[in-house]
């Protein structure tokens, strides 16, 4: 386990006011009296980031006089969140600063909320890189994040009449104090054109791609604290320009007005974030996104590199090790290729074996529509010479398969880069595998599943190259900063060093039949319920109880999570107080953080399904003192900080073998949620923590699905068999829940009917319902809760991203720590 003694640094509360108010005068231009929130959040950020600015140079200091080897993050995704709290905690000022605005009359916790998320990311794998990056900063670890710079990220959800609306996310218009403009470092990026053979000296082949176009990157650099405010790494995104270079000759010629339209395209490169999560969608502009950001990084890795070591390419894959966050990236493995034999003239097979030290990659997804391909068409009009060197890539890698299983065409065509058919594809998985020398999963039994079932021959082609990392999560963001009354409690039982070292919960234990501390303990969840629930009031209109059951499922929305199973039980409950007003069930409410896809209509109707509902349950007066259903518009992570902490029961009920591993299910129960889940994913492993009597393990199991699919799975016997649940599919053809539109929830039943359920809901359905009611009766007995509740956060040192970095650092990485300062 990660060991790290970092402490919060301090300055006292006279200079940080005084650099305040400093701030606000002269970089904000206004004054004490004029100034709202939003100015006062830009004067305390200026004279944070001083601090922060102040690290930074030490850092970069450090790691240049020791030659550090680095790591270098390449994510097409980084979830950021808010950056004042996480700062503020990791340099120790946070206090301090709290102290300094209120003698200054101002709220820290009101100013805040003036920061706009830096959405920069779809969900899981993008947090799990923000949390990913603030470990290596925390643990001394030389470290770059590398990504794009978008101007747009994840859009904002609005819900209207039920449905959700996607509005543009803005994040960056009133500026964005934390990061730096670094035009000394700007690349310039090729893209389209033709390749050109020439024959050289000594009849070798030099191949030449010359570009149709090419693009300027300009690199912004997020400052990235590590707890402790010792090393400060960077997150370096790019942003596309059009390059003045390229456009001189339109210029010239008069076109002014033409060469404006070039600026146009070339600045769409990092316009917007895609906001598709785990379905290909195969766009020309996506492609480009990711070759972008990967070639300007390689370019500003190797010109370090260069500045070092100068042209001996020796000791580069000594010094860099590349980090693939899924295949988004994976177009640098080609890019590093071209760069070695085409421009540093390098043989074939030293370039490769370069190549194949430097890069490793993370799968998180087994979904076969997640998995990228690309039309080699495409793949030849953008990156004409790339698809060259792919195919060079394979054949020699079919040759080696070759060797193994001889004129075995059946298992070449399955481990071949190119998808042979119509139209040719390129298999992204394939590449990544081939060119890394680590692949791994995300939690344990995702990793087996990798190597069982996506890759089982490359698993046997290269024995432990494929690898378990289990995720974890930055215990300093999602417990420490978003959850202070409990942080305060743990400091005062088990000291302050959890956050660098989260195996001391365990400490907690001790506590977890003391009565008094299971007093405060619940006491604090009710506090943070009482504070959410005003939350919701204020969003929504809607008045939750804070002594009813806080049950949160937050996540993207996909068919595989199965938020409509969540949603056919809420059904089934509403049924048996109408049924039964006497029915004996704790109050309740059910709360819910989606977005979906926009292209994804099954997903929206499950949205907008939830709302109805939500709607009739809630102005129902028979039984809205004992159910309550709420669906918080544009989850995001500054909203999970709000949810989590005050959350009783954690949702976490994908189809077994689905979930690759989760890290929502992580934060919910560090922060003392009950969850109620599959054994699926990393829920697998949290049972093993908690132990079976703190957790509520329902539903089939990965062999048992596989059993049911292959003996044919038909959802009409469950529909046919179980009464209750043929009564709520067809409650929802009528039109009960939409006044005058019956038939506006029908979508929702017939996928799970007519449609085959595909994600076996009806199959778990009774198993979930059971496991509610034994949650339920647990709940009625409040020590007993309180028990497995502490017993949850004692029990979740495992999941600190330090421990996940750590097992990187260890396996694939190789790298050592340098102390700043
Ligand atoms: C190809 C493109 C459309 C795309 C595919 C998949 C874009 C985004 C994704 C998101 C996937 C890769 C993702 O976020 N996976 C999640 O990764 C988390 C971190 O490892 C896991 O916890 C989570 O289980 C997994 O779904």
């Amino acid at each position: 386990r990660a060991k790290n003694t970092a402490q919060p640094q301090s300055l006292d509360s006279k200079t940080i006011k005084a650099s305040i108010v400093q701030h606000l005068h002269c970089t904000l231009g206004t004054d004490e009296n004029k100034a709202n929130n939003h100015a006062w959040w830009k004067a305390t950020c200026a004279a944070v980031q001083e601090q922060v600015l102040e690290g930074l140079r030490k850092t970069q200091r450090a790691h240049y006089l020791n030659d550090t080897r680095a790591v270098h993050y390449f994510s097409a995704e980084f979830l950021m969140g808010r950056l004042m709290s996480n700062n503020l905690h990791n340099l120790g000022l946070f206090e301090t600063t709290d102290q300094a605005l209120k003698e200054l009359g101002v709220s820290l916790t009101d100013i805040m909320e003036e920061e706009p998320d830096m959405a920069l990311g779809n969900g899981g794998l993008g947090r799990l890189a923000a949390c990913f990056i603030d470990s290596l900063a925390t643990m001394d670890l030389p470290a770059v994040g590398y990504g794009l710079h978008y101007e747009h990220g994840l859009f904002r959800q609005e819900i209207k009449s039920g449905a959700q609306i996607e509005r543009p996310d803005s994040w960056r218009d009133y500026g964005n104090p934390w990061e730096i403009c670094r035009p000394e470092s700007i690349q310039e990026i090729p893209l389209y054109g033709y390749v050109e053979t020439k024959y050289g000296d000594k009849g070798r082949i030099q191949k030449e791609w010359h570009p149709g176009t090419i693009v300027k990157g300009v690199p912004w650099d997020i400052p990235v604290v590590g707890y402790g405010g010792k090393t400060v790494n960077v997150l370096r995104l790019w942003e596309s320009q059009a390059s003045d270079y390229f456009n001189w000759d339109v210029f010239n010629a008069g076109g002014y007005v033409d060469a404006q339209k070039e600026n146009v395209q070339a600045e769409t490169i990092s316009k917007v974030l895609y906001p598709n999560d785990e379905t290909e969608a195969g766009k020309e502009l996506r492609l480009i996104q990711q070759y972008f950001f990967c070639a300007c990084s390689l370019k500003d890795i190797i010109r370090r590199y260069k500045r070092a070591h100068g042209d001996n390419w020796e000791r580069f894959a000594d010094q860099v090790v590349i980090q693939l966050n899924d295949t988004h990236p994976a177009i640098a493995i080609p890019e590093l290729m071209r760069i070695l034999v085409d421009r540093a003239e390098m043989d074939w097979d030293s370039a490769w074996e370069i190549c194949t030290q430097t890069f490793a990659y993370t799968n998180h997804t087994l979904l076969p529509e997640a998995l990228e391909k690309w039309p080699a068409r495409m793949f030849e009009k953008i990156l004409p010479r790339h698809l060259e060197i792919i195919y060079e890539i394979n054949h020699r890698f079919l040759d080696e398969v070759d060797k193994v299983w001889p004129n075995d065409n059946a298992i070449k065509s399955k481990l071949s880069i190119i998808e042979e058919g119509n139209d040719k594809m390129v298999r992204m998985g394939n590449l990544s595998v081939i060119g890394s020398f680590a692949v791994n999963g995300v939690a344990e039994i995702h990793s087996r599943l990798v190597k069982q079932n996506l890759f089982p021959e490359f698993d046997q082609l290269w024995p432990g190259k494929l690898t378990n990392v289990t995720n974890g999560i930055t215990p300093r963001r999602w417990l420490k900063a978003c959850n202070p009354r409990l942080s305060e409690l743990i400091d005062s039982k088990i000291g302050q060093d959890w956050p660098v070292q989260l195996d001391k919960l365990q400490g907690l234990a001790d506590f977890a039949d003391d009565a008094k501390f299971q007093k405060a303990f619940m006491q604090i969840k009710h506090q943070n319920k009482v504070d959410l629930a005003a939350d919701i009031k204020a969003l929504t209109g809607v008045e939750v109880d804070p002594n009813a059951i806080f049950d949160v499922q937050i996540k993207r929305l996909h068919e595989y999570k199965r938020q409509h199973l969540n949603l056919l039980h809420i059904l089934a409950l509403y049924r048996r107080l109408l049924e039964n007003p006497g029915y004996a069930m704790t109050p309740r409410v059910f709360l819910f953080g989606a977005k979906a896809a926009p292209g994804y209509k099954l997903a929206k109707d499950i949205i907008y399904a939830i709302n109805k509902v939500a709607d009739k349950i809630n102005n129902d007066p028979r039984v809205n003192q004992k159910l309550k259903v709420v669906f918080l518009p544009n989850y995001r992570v500054s909203l999970a900080e709000k949810m989590i902490p005050a959350a009783d029961v954690s949702e976490q009920i994908s189809t077994a073998g689905k979930e690759a591993s989760g890290t929502g299910n992580m934060k919910l129960a560090l922060n003392g949620a009950l969850t109620i889940g599959t054994l699926d994913g990393a829920n697998i492993e949290i049972a093993e923590e908690v132990g079976d009597d703190n957790i509520y393990i329902f539903g089939l199991t990965v062999e048992e699905v596989q059993a049911l699919k292959a003996n044919g799975y038909n959802p009409y016997d469950y529909y046919y068999e179980n009464k209750e649940l043929k009564a709520i599919l067809d409650w929802l053809e009528t039109d009960y829940f939409t006044p005058g539109k019956p038939g506006a929830l029908a979508s929702l039943k017939h996928s799970l009917l007519d449609g085959g359920d595909p994600y076996l809901v009806l199959a778990d359905f009774a198993s979930y319902s059971d496991a509610h009611k034994a949650l339920d009766s647990a709940y009625q007995d409040s020590k007993g809760w309180a028990r497995k509740a502490i017993l949850n956060t004692a029990r979740m040192g495992k999941f600190t991203s330090d421990r996940s970095i750590q097992d990187y650092v260890d396996r694939i990485w190789k790298l050592s720590s340098c102390k700043v300062e």
